[in-house]
This record gives C-alpha cells, sequence and structure tokens, in this order.
C-alpha cells in the first residue's frame, strides 16, 4: 500500500494511464476479506454484509486530471463542465476543463476549520442555470459552540476562473451548539420536488451522541427543509410537539454520504462505530438506532451501549462494513459509458482508498465490488461524460487530486 498519495498521482500521470484494479478480485467472494471487528455480531439478513463479488468485474482505468489542490471536501460539476470544489479550511474554487484551480471566490463565510470541522458540501439549485444559485454547508462558528449550518448565495464567476458569492444566507442552522470538532457530517441532497435533505452528525462525544435520539435535538439527523430552510409541511414531525419540524429522520451517527436512486430516493452511507458504517434508505419519521442499536464496537473495542444490533422500532441498515470503509461523497451511476455500473451506488473510501461499488438489486446490495485507488477518496462524482471523477484528500491536509475513472 502507497504511503503517499501524492507520489502516486504522479505515477499515474506520467503513465498517462494506469490499469487498475491492481488486486486480484475473486469472483462469488466478498471483496472484503479481514476479520471482523465484531465477530460474534450475526446480521439480520442474507447479504447484510460482505456481499461477493461480481462475477466479471470492470477493467477501469484512472488518470489525474486535476492536482496540487488545496485539501477537498466537495465537487460538483457545473453545466459547462467546471467543476465547483470546496476546500475544507474554508475556500471554494472553480477548476477548469484543463485541471487549473481558479483563484478563491470571494465572499465564502468564515468557516470552523479544525479537527472535522470545515467548509463541507456543495450543492447546485435544481434551477442553476438560470439563477445562479448554489448551497453549501459548513462547520459555524457560534457564540454558543459549533455547529453545522447551511448557506445560500449566487456563484457570479468572473472571466478569470474565480468569481464572488453574492446574496450569501444563512438558510438553517442545526441545534444545539456544541463545543467540539467532530461528526458534523455533512451532505445537501435534493430531492425530485426541490425538497433539500441536509445530513449532519451527532458530534460524536458521549454527551451529544445520546441526542441522536431526541427529537427535539439536531444532532445524528436528516433534515427536510425547504430552499430557504423552512420545516416542509408534510414531514413526519411538522406539528408534534416537542419535535424538531425539520427532522426527516433518527438515530444517525455521521452522515458524509448521500445520493438520490434513479427514483429520486435518498440513500445515505454513514459513519459507524469501528466495525459498523452502514447504508440506509431513510424513510420519513424512522429511526435508524444510533447509539442504542448498531453493529460494531467503540474505539476501545468495547460494546457500544449494550451491544444491540437489533431492537423492534428500529431499522435495520441496508448494509453495513465491519472493518468499515469510512465512507465519503457517493454517486449513483445512471450514465451509459460504464454499462457494468447502471444502477450501481459509488461510495468513496477513506479507510479503504478507494471507490466502493454496490450493485443493488431488490432494495439490497446484491454484489459488492471495489477499486483501488491507494488514496483517501473524500468525494465521488459522475461527470457530464459518464466518467466517474473521485476527489482524494491526505490525512491531516495536503494537496488532493482529482482522479477520472473510466472503463479500460
Ligand atoms: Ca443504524
Amino acid at each position: 500500500m502507497k504511503r503517499l498519495p501524492h507520489i502516486l498521482a504522479r505515477t499515474m500521470l506520467s503513465l498517462s494511464v494506469a490499469t487498475l484494479p491492481a488486486f486480484a478480485q475473486q469472483a462469488g467472494t466478498p471483496a472484503q476479506t479481514s476479520a471482523p471487528n465484531a465477530p460474534d455480531q450475526q446480521p439480520a439478513f442474507g447479504g447484510q454484509t460482505r456481499a461477493p463479488q461480481p462475477a466479471e468485474t470492470v477493467n477501469i482505468q484512472t488518470e489525474v486530471v486535476a492536482e496540487g489542490l488545496p485539501h477537498l471536501w466537495a465537487m460538483e460539476f457545473l453545466p459547462d463542465g467546471r467543476m465547483l470544489v470546496t476546500a475544507k479550511q474554508g475556500a471554494m474554487h472553480i477548476i477548469g476543463t484543463d485541471g487549473k484551480a481558479g483563484p478563491e471566490i470571494a465572499n465564502v463565510p468564515e468557516v470552523l476549520a479544525d479537527g472535522q470541522g470545515g467548509l463541507l458540501d456543495v450543492a447546485l439549485a435544481p434551477d442553476y442555470e438560470t439563477s445562479g444559485k448554489i448551497f453549501f454547508s459548513f462547520s459555524e462558528p457560534r457564540d454558543d459552540g459549533n455547529g453545522t449550518s447551511v448557506a445560500s448565495a449566487r456563484l457570479v464567476a468572473d472571466e478569470q476562473g474565480g468569481g464572488a458569492l453574492d446574496d450569501v444566507s444563512v438558510i438553517f442552522r442545526q441545534t444545539p451548539s456544541y463545543d467540539g470538532n467532530k461528526h458534523f457530517g455533512s451532505r445537501l441532497v435534493f430531492g425530485p420536488e426541490g425538497q433539500l435533505y441536509v445530513t449532519v452528525g451527532e458530534r460524536s462525544d458521549a454527551e451529544p451522541r445520546v441526542q441522536a435520539q431526541d427529537l427535539q435535538s439536531g444532532l445524528g439527523k436528516i433534515f427536510r427543509i425547504s430552499q430557504t430552510g423552512e420545516a416542509l409541511p408534510d414531514n413526519p414531525f411538522a406539528g408534534e410537539d416537542g419535535a424538531l419540524p425539520e427532522i426527516w429522520s433518527l438515530g444517525h451517527r455521521n452522515l458524509q454520504s448521500a445520493a438520490l436512486d434513479g427514483q429520486g430516493r435518498l440513500w445515505t452511507v454513514e459513519h459507524g462505530p469501528k466495525g459498523g458504517d452502514e447504508l440506509n434508505l431513510p424513510e420519513a419519521g424512522k429511526n435508524y438506532g444510533w447509539p442504542e442499536v448498531t453493529y460494531g464496537v467503540e474505539y476501545s473495542g468495547a460494546a457500544v451501549g449494550d451491544g444491540v444490533t437489533q431492537m423492534a422500532n428500529t431499522e435495520q441498515p441496508v448494509y453495513y462494513w465491519d472493518p468499515v470503509i469510512a465512507p465519503s461523497g457517493m454517486a449513483y451511476y445512471d450514465a451509459d459509458a460504464i454499462p457494468e455500473w447502471k444502477g450501481a451506488f459509488l461510495v468513496g473510501g477513506l479507510v479503504s482508498q478507494g471507490v466502493v461499488v454496490l450493485h443493488m438489486e431488490n432494495d439490497r446490495v446484491k454484489h459488492e465490488e471495489r477499486v483501488a485507488l491507494d488514496a483517501r477518496i473524500r468525494d465521488v462524482k459522475v461527470g457530464p461524460d459518464g466518467a466517474v471523477y473521485a476527489v482524494t484528500e491526505q490525512r491531516g491536509g495536503g494537496n488532493s487530486t482529482i482522479i477520472k475513472l473510466t472503463k479500460a
């Protein structure tokens, strides 16, 4: 395993294309061969973990299309094929089709760039082509601590590849604030009717994390809001006393992966405890268990709570990973360039250092395929050309690259 992703990236660039996978995959056996952290835990149904690899995997070639970038967190394609990226330290850039990053976009609000916090996800408004509107999430420094907030703005690009944000407005704040630097989430996904799903974290520490089960707290939730930040009137807890009306689902740990499928349904992958990352199809008002019900164990190896993996009135994950992949961004593959991946979810892995391809059937994972990229993957997007683009990061900072994946 290469320890220095940038050296590998340069090697790949100099070769123009490097052919993957780097390791032989065996059809029918799971991609994951390491021992689980919680060997005594049993899945609730067959195929809930360690799904077999497909009989034939696609031969993928990779090409570094941008390098020397600041530590990125998220990427989104603009309609003209350029990329809009967020840098964790609090900057936004447009990357030209030549792979060069333009100057910093002006007027990005101050972010708490500390620990897992910073400038996080970015999404284009559904009417971006006419409105120029974007939405972004960030760790917001506040008088009483910090928390994940969502802002909207108009992106006004200039001739030099830079630009400015106009009409910046914080439309939503996760509450309560907390003085920590972990588990901010987050991803922003627009549903088919323009509703905005916001995923967050539960702030990790023992005291805040139990609030994932508390409907009066915004920690450990998925929210569903309007583009001006209001709870939608048909949300599951709207009008209910003692519940935040913005909540869509509860009992989540740290949600950094989210995407719509071909039917417009929201899917998420969250960071679980050690051995407990999970894929969910979060439904209105449902409880996804954390921290009372989960696969995996604490980082110390101790049981999480009572060590319960199934409980009435909590939802089982569609799929879980032990050991974890440490999910980042995810995309739903609906393009034609890699036909074998049509209908699959592509999930970036920080720890698994590549892209996890989940081939779905009847809302279950039929096959799990892995594309090794030997770098921590922070976001995954499908380009207008049908290629897959993976954003790398280096632990603790350093430069990011963007790798293009195509069928060999
Ligand atoms: Ca769960």
